[in-house]
């Protein structure tokens, strides 16, 4: 591979990870890529601007340029062979749907939702037409992160049911024509894990150098870096006097990739759970798995630059490419070569570095969750503000305009990690299912493959959660600490809580008018009680936001592997093509008008977003409501 000096800043520019930064910095400070860097620019030294840069941010420049060096690949390095007119594999033209299996439904009344629980809404997931199931965690884990930490790779939690119920799940998925992914967290392990129980027994045995575990005084941890779930990211081991490294809780234990036996481990239980029939994986965190050697100090204004100090050592590691080959061929290759599904949750990368990550003749992984898309610029999660639907649909327009052949977007806008979409874009109850029917729209006809969260297809909300005893994650519990130790009035860091806690996502889902998850008490409840929104509900009205769904999905086979033409980008409106399909959207609060170019093509209404508005408010056939959507099939 030829190693590109880097020097000036047009050397920055053309290198995907400098790209990924450049076009990060130019978003949040609202102006064009071309504003930074043009022919003026391009060939400023990185010297000059350290020395202009360093004063407010010293190290900053280096850091990047560290960073670039460490990761020498770029697309036109890869492997340039082309397999060919091969069918497109299957995950291209499906949906995903992702199923947080603790709020999804209860078959015991113990109030946590299990396998069997998932096995009896099946028929549900097949009338929504959604083709693979991604879930959640359901490993044996002692739940400080709700099976993000996991004590047995190879064994099912005992609150989710048995390995014979997984069993039955995986076959039953499978008999309805849908697959199913599982989720593999293999950044960290739980600290209950047999590996790191070995570890504190034998710290200068084998599995000690599964983790990072390193001597030193208890009043200073081995670097500055710190965890996503507050504090330093090194806690203190007492009995075998050593720190040990957790980028997330204190119980989550990095584990140690560049250790080839912990590589070993992983493709093992990949292929185990392959055996047993999964589809593939979502890799939990999986661009953290490559450490810098020597696990150097983060550059504190790059920390404060982002808001976690390390990260540019570890979030596009020197080894990450590698690492995730190597697991390709090793773990999610079948005895029949055939590849098992890899979608990688990676946060913190952007277009460039993951068309690294995802482009098929590099072979490393399938799709990756892009999470720019889920604030605009100069928010994060725990700001109060309403996202613009805008920028949802601008995102992907400008992801999928830097897309080759080889390259596969995924289209998302919530997971477990996120308040709802809905809540995100209006409070106003009328446009609820307006807004939500708006971003299935988007998702479900731009190219790429979309994944809706549980409870996204029932235009779920916010909770209005009112004090911290009913919020159970790790995260939000800390942060609100965090926040008072800081000085946060409880009012203050209530608000910033309120607004990015996970747990808005995690609530049971609403079945019933009644609930209907859960015969006993839930582990979390929720407060939307809005009658009207549960899926039964929502299944017996035509006008229904699941309904909604249900259409577009059943109607996407028609147009998945078809041509996508943007018709008209302009102010709150856009109208686009996808095959015979004519789309249009309106991405504000007002009603607009719509244009003649695109209204006068002709063709039938085969849907909108009608009726979840006011009922009785028709809207006039040359406008669009607010944040309605038009569906016609052209003649
Ligand atoms: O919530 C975040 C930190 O502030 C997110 O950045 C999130 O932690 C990140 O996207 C990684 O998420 C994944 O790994 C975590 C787990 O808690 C999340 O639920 C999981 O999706 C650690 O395993
Ligand atoms: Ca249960």
């Amino acid at each position: 591979m030829t190693r590109h000096a880097v020097r000036t800043l047009g050397d920055v520019y053309d290198h995907p990870v400098g790209r990924d930064v450049l076009d990060k910095i130019a978003l949040q400070i609202g102006v064009s890529p071309s504003f930074i860097v043009n022919p003026l620019t391009r060939r400023i030294p990185l010297t000059v601007l350290d020395r202009v840069a360093g004063r407010a941010a010293p190290g900053l420049v280096e850091a990047l340029t560290d960073l670039l060096e460490m990761n020498p690949d770029r697309l036109d390095d890869a492997d340039t062979h082309t397999e060919g007119q091969s069918e497109p594999p299957w995950w291209q033209g499906a949906v995903f749907y992702q199923i947080y299996p603790r709020s999804f439904a209860d078959s015991n009344g113990d109030g946590i939702g299990d396998l069997r629980g998932i096995i009896s809404k099946l028929d549900y997931l097949q009338t929504l037409g959604v083709d693979c199931l991604w879930l959640s965690p359901i490993f044996d884990s002692p739940n400080d992160d709700m099976g993000y930490d996991v004590r047995d790779y190879r064994a099912v939690m005992d609150l989710m049911g048995s390995m014979e119920d997984l069993d039955e799940l995986i076959e039953q998925v499978h008999a309805r024509d849908m697959r199913i992914i599982l989720d593999l967290v293999v950044n960290h392990s739980s600290a209950e894990h047999e590996w790191f129980q070995e570890a504190l027994r034998d710290p200068d045995g084998d599995k000690a150098a599964y983790y990072f575990l390193r001597e030193g005084s208890p009043d200073a941890p081995p670097n500055n870096w710190v965890s996503f779930f507050s504090g330093s990211a090194w806690r203190w081991f007492d009995d075998i006097k050593r720190w040990g490294m957790h980028l997330f809780a204190p119980s989550q234990m990095d584990l140690n990739w560049d250790n080839p036996a912990v590589r070993r481990e992983v493709a093992d239980i990949v292929q185990f759970w392959l055996a047993r029939g999964i589809d593939g994986f979502r890799m939990d965190v999986i661009n953290y798995i490559s450490k810098t050697a020597g696990l150097p100090n983060g550059v504190p204004a790059v920390g404060e630059l982002v808001g976690f100090t390390g990260i540019e050592r570890y979030f596009i590691g020197p080894h990450l490419h590698e690492y995730l080959r190597e697991l390709r061929s090793a773990g999610f290759t079948r005895p029949d070569g055939s590849h098992a599904l890899m979608v990688g949750e990676t946060p913190g990368i952007g277009i460039e570095v993951g068309r690294l990550l995802t482009n098929r003749q590099r072979r490393e992984m399938d799709l990756i969750f892009n999470f720019d898309v889920l604030e605009p610029p100069g928010k994060i999660r725990w700001d109060d503000y309403r996202y613009p639907p805008a920028y949802f649909l601008d995102f992907y327009l400008r992801y999928l305009r830097r897309l080759g052949p080889d390259d596969q977007m995924a289209i998302f806008a919530e997971n477990h990690d996120n308040p709802r979409i809905v809540s995100k874009i209006t409070l106003d109850p009328r446009w609820r299912g307006a807004a939500a029917k708006l971003i299935a729209t988007i998702s479900l006809t731009l190219p790429g493959t979309p994944f809706i969260f549980q409870g996204q297809e029932l235009g779920a909300v916010n909770q209005d959660f009112t004090s911290l005893d009913q919020l159970r994650d790790v995260e939000s519990l800390n942060y609100f600490r965090e926040l008072i130790d800081g000085g946060a009035t409880r009012d203050e860091a209530w608000d910033r809580i309120l607004a990015g806690s996970r747990d808005h996502a995690r609530v049971p889902m609403r079945w019933t008018d009644e609930g209907g998850f859960t015969t006993g008490q839930p582990w979390i409840t929720g407060t939307d009680m809005e009658a009207g929104w549960s899926a039964a509900e929502q299944l017996d009205d035509e006008h229904s936001v699941l309904n909604f769904y249900r259409y577009l999905i059943s109607v996407r086979q028609y147009f998945a592997h078809d041509d996508f033409t943007l018709l008209t980008r302009s102010g709150h409106y856009a109208a686009w093509t996808r095959g015979h399909y004519l789309v249009e959207v309106n991405l504000s609060e007002r009603t607009i008008r719509r244009p003649l170019s695109v209204s006068r093509m002709p063709g039938r209404t085969v849907m909108t977003s009608l009726g979840s508005t006011v009922r009785s408010e028709r809207p006039r056939p040359d406008e669009l409501p607010p944040y309605g959507v038009l569906i016609r099939l052209l003649d």
